[in-house]
């Protein structure tokens, strides 16, 4: 049988190496877009390369950037794909308020760029998934599901509003199967070092080695729904397979504190961390050494916070049987276990 082709942008990422894995696995032939970067940018992407296990011979990588829309309309033409998982994004919500341009460009224009090229190509019908996000909803209160309004507090959710509406202008005004997964906040051993939970891991590590003192953090009573990204990508695929092109919504359904993430991480490293304070002067007392080792600073707050997202992912379960498994416990001991 033929192989299908799959063609991801951010491959690079926490996500795009995953759906890479699994792709490979599900005998597609995966090509994927790096950006120039002036140091490397595979890591998270170079064991599929080298392990014969994972059939190197069927992933192909092309330079290209989603603000250069002749990269873009090159490598569609070059590889035909199947399906398009449009992965790639500014993706940190922080920073999106330092670089507002440039995220409304990549984040929001760029999908919009992979769609025209697809309403125009001739050679065949390409499936095109978008990843939007939870960030949508914003203050909108929880459980959200696909009836939630969107309210969002940041550009970047903003910018993925704008995709998430193109996304489905293209599929209602030029019949393009094209669907937007809305996914919560997803975790792995490969998760940037600048969000939370990878922040609060290698910061409680570091703490207990001794290699560091104080852990900075910003919000600490914000809640996310959190779960594996490795699973999540699993619910890529099952969306753009579904005969009818729809949008889900994908998360656990339930929710955390950054504080309890905070101290379930504590926990297992064998950490207990007592608390004084309120608000920007709220510590974290190690209770053996009796040593600050959590502090509150102003920098890491957003300017509009998100303060509960937790999904409500029924018609995802109902129409594609998929579900989450893995529990916050094991998510946290699974990145721990990477680290060390
Ligand atoms: P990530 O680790 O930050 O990966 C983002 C990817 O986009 C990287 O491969 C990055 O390349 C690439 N990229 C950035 N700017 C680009 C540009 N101008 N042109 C081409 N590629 C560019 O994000 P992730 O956690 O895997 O998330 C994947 C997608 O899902 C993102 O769109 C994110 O916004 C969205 N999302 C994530 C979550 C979550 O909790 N993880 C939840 C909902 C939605 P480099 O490696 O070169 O930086
Ligand atoms: O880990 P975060 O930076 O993730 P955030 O903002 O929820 O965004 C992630 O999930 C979205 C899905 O909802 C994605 F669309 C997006 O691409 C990204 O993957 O922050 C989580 C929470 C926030 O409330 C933040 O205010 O943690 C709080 N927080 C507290 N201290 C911190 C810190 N966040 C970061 N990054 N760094 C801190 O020191």
């Amino acid at each position: 049988m033929k192989k299908k082709i799959a063609l991801i942008f951010g491959i690079t990422g926490q996500d795009g190496s995953y759906l890479a894995e699994l792709l490979i696995k599900k005998n597609y032939i995966v090509h994927g877009v790096k950006r120039r970067s002036s140091s490397p940018n595979t890591e998270r992407i170079d064991h599929i390369f080298d392990s014969v296990n994972f059939q190197s011979k069927n992933i192909f990588l092309h330079y290209g950037d989603l603000s250069d829309v002749t990269s873009l309309y090159s490598i569609i033409y070059k590889t035909n794909p199947d399906e398009i998982y449009n992965l790639a994004a500014q993706s940190h919500v922080k920073i999106s308020a330092t670089i507002p341009e440039y995220t409304a460009n990549i984040t929001g224009l760029g999908s919009l760029r992979i769609l025209e090229i697809i309403r125009f190509y001739k050679k065949k019908k390409i499936k095109f998934y978008q990843a939007s996000s939870s960030e949508m909803f914003g203050s909108s209160k929880p459980p959200q599901s696909e009836t939630t309004t969107f309210s969002p507090c940041s550009i970047y959710a903003i910018s993925k509003i704008f995709s998430f509406h193109t996304v489905k202008y293209y599929r209602d005004a030029y019949k393009i199967h094209a669907c937007n997964g809305i996914l919560f906040n997803h975790e792995s051993p490969r998760r940037g070092v600048n969000f939370v939970t990878k922040k609060i891991i290698n910061g409680l590590l570091r703490i207990k080695k001794k290699k560091q003192k104080i852990l900075f953090l910003g919000n600490l009573d914000a809640t996310r729904d959190w779960g594996h990204a490795k699973e999540y990508v699993e619910s890529m695929w099952k969306i753009l397979q579904a005969p009818i092109p729809r949008d889900y919504v994908v998360g656990t359904g339930k929710s955390y504190s950054v504080k309890q993430f905070l101290n379930k991480t504590a926990k297992q490293l064998g950490i207990k961390i007592i608390y004084k304070g309120k608000g920007l002067n709220q510590i974290g007392v190690d209770a053996k050494t009796n040593k600050v080792i959590i502090k509150v600073s102003k920098k890491y707050f957003r300017e509009k916070e998100v303060d509960n997202l937790r999904a409500n992912s029924n018609k995802i379960k109902k129409y594609l049987n998929w579900k989450p498994k893995t529990s916050i416990d094991h998510l946290i001991s699974d990145m721990i276990k990477n680290e060390l």
